[in-house]
């Protein structure tokens, strides 16, 4: 089975349902097919084939879901690419996934004009379910990024666990606003859409000023947001909070740590428990708190169906219940590697488990704790930041001697990236801003820039990160 497969529960079984709102016109799951049929016959004229990439600089958009499901029926291999990226990003993955076709905002009238006159009709082709659906980019500790391969069965497994665990069916009325380039809104998002056949509400973007009306207007009963977005709904008037948790069924948060005070106030001001759960680029979904039972304050829960979760100490060896270690996993959630480095997929796995980098406890009934992260990931409103990439860039401006990024806590991202800057001579922070502002995404950029005469190290030469803010002072 191939994606294709699995989307025809609501392609051929609800044609005639309301499938997607999106700027205020409704869409029927014939609607969507048809569209995402022609756009495939486009991509075919332009010579894409199975295995052929193409990559999407977009926001949120009718067209990217048009594109995404293009590729799926095609068997083309579709690269997201964060809009928030600059060139410096962007030309990293364009050479390492070398797409066919590159479609940003500016290709798109003439890809719909192409695709306008196509027919609807579902192109032939042979996949199964190990073929490559996506090559999603995660950054690495070694500051260079990677493309994650994910599978169509990667991406049917997810659904389908996710279906069952948070019981979700057609009846519901999803409301999406996560940018749909990374795991959280594509995988969870856009395949729980398409595999329940419920009704999805599409974002451009989460506004918090304009979060609250959105509920209210579409009345969803599904909602899956990252923690800086729980933290901004807590500004609800409490009228309309309770307004907006009476019609709701489910809250999920993920990719990136709930603190335990949001969960509590936002269940006094919506009545609602969020469902917190853990998942990973490489991994999709892994952990979830469960449906009915506990949704344990600042734990990830169980493992879902058909993951497999250990946790190893220095040595290679399981810790007892209670005792923190770094998390491995097994199951068919689990990409096969990256793409075109064999290097890091080899580094990636330990006798076939996949070492997650994360830290994590297990209690005695079962339920996983995170506790931290191997490397020194910053992640900030739900996006990563390796600091090792902006301390490089840093590195290379002639007035900088020596460079550290770090994380500060920060109430609505979690955290924040921070600069420390050894300087070379006369030193202007605003500058080094400015330049860090034309060459990144704007939360990869440091909110402080702060000129130290020397950065702590250790014996081995290494940037102890965790003093960086008392050579500060
Ligand atoms: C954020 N910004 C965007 C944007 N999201 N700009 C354009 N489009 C988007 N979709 C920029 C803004 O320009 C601004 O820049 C900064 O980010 C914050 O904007 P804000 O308006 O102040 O938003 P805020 O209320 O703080 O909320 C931010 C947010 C955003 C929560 C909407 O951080 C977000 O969409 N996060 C989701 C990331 C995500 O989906 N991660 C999943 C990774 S997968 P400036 O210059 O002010 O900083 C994963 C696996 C798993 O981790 O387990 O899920
Ligand atoms: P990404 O590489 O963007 O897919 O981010 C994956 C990382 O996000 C994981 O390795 C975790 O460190 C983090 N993450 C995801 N979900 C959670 C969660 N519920 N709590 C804490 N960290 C999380």
């Amino acid at each position: 089975m191939n994606l294709r497969n699995w989307f025809d529960t609501s392609f051929r079984l609800r044609p005639h349902e309301p499938a997607l709102e999106w700027k205020g016109e409704t869409y029927t799951f014939r609607d969507i097919d048809a569209r995402s049929n022609r756009m495939a016959r486009a991509l075919a004229a332009r010579g894409l084939q199975r295995g052929d990439r193409l990559a999407v600089y977009l926001a949120n958009s009718l067209d990217f879901i048009d594109l995404f499901l293009a590729c799926v029926k095609l068997g083309v291999i579709f690269v997201p690419v964060n809009i928030l990226y600059r060139e410096r990003e962007l030309s990293h993955i364009l050479s390492d996934a070398e797409p066919k076709l590159f479609v940003t905002e500016k290709e798109l009238p003439v890809l719909r004009a192409e695709a306008a006159g196509r027919s609807a009709e579902l192109p032939e082709t042979t996949l199964d379910g190990d073929a490559p659906a996506a090559l999603v980019y995660t950054s690495g500790t070694t500051g260079v990024s990677k493309g994650a391969i994910l599978t169509h069965n990667n991406f049917a497994v997810n659904a389908a666990n996710l279906l069952d665990a948070w019981r979700i069916t057609s009846t519901d009325r999803f409301l999406l606003a996560l940018p749909l380039f990374h795991v959280h809104a594509l995988g969870n998002g856009l395949h729980c859409w398409l595999f329940s056949g419920c009704r999805m509400r599409l974002l451009e973007r989460f506004e918090h000023e304009k979060a609250a009306a959105e509920f209210l207007d579409f009345r969803p009963t599904l909602f899956f947001g990252v923690p800086t977005v729980y933290v901004r709904l807590l500004d609800t008037p409490p009228e309309t909070a309770r307004e907006i948790g009476k019609g709701m069924r489910l809250f999920v948060s993920g990719s990136a740590p709930l603190p335990a005070q949001v969960l509590e106030d936002f269940r006094k001001l919506f009545g609602h428990t969020i469902l917190e759960r853990y998942g990973m680029t490489e991994t999709i979904m892994n952990i979830s708190n469960p449906y009915d039972g506990e949704r344990r304050p600042g734990s990830v829960g169980f493992p879902l169906p058909g993951v497999q979760a250990r946790i190893l100490n220095q040595d290679g060896q399981d810790v007892p219940d209670g005792e923190t270690g770094e998390l491995y996993l097994k199951g068919p959630n689990v990409f096969p590697g990256y793409w075109r480095r064999d290097d890091a997929t080899r580094a990636a796995f330990v006798d076939g488990w996949f070492k997650t980098g994360d830290l994590a406890q297990r209690s005695p009934d079962g339920y996983y704790t995170l506790c931290g992260r191997r490397s020194d990931l910053i992640i900030s409103g739900g996006f990563n930041i390796y600091p090792r990439e902006i301390e490089e860039f840093l590195m290379e401006q002639p007035e900088v001697a020596e460079a550290a990024v770090a994380a500060q806590p920060d109430r609505v991202r979690g955290e924040v990236p921070v600069a420390y800057v050894v300087p070379r001579g006369v030193c202007d922070t605003a500058a080094l801003e400015a330049r860090c502002r034309e060459n990144f995404a704007s939360f990869k950029c440091p909110r402080r820039f702060i000129v130290v005469e020397k950065l702590p190290r250790n014996a081995l030469g290494k940037v102890q990160k965790h003093l960086l803010g008392a050579a500060a002072q």
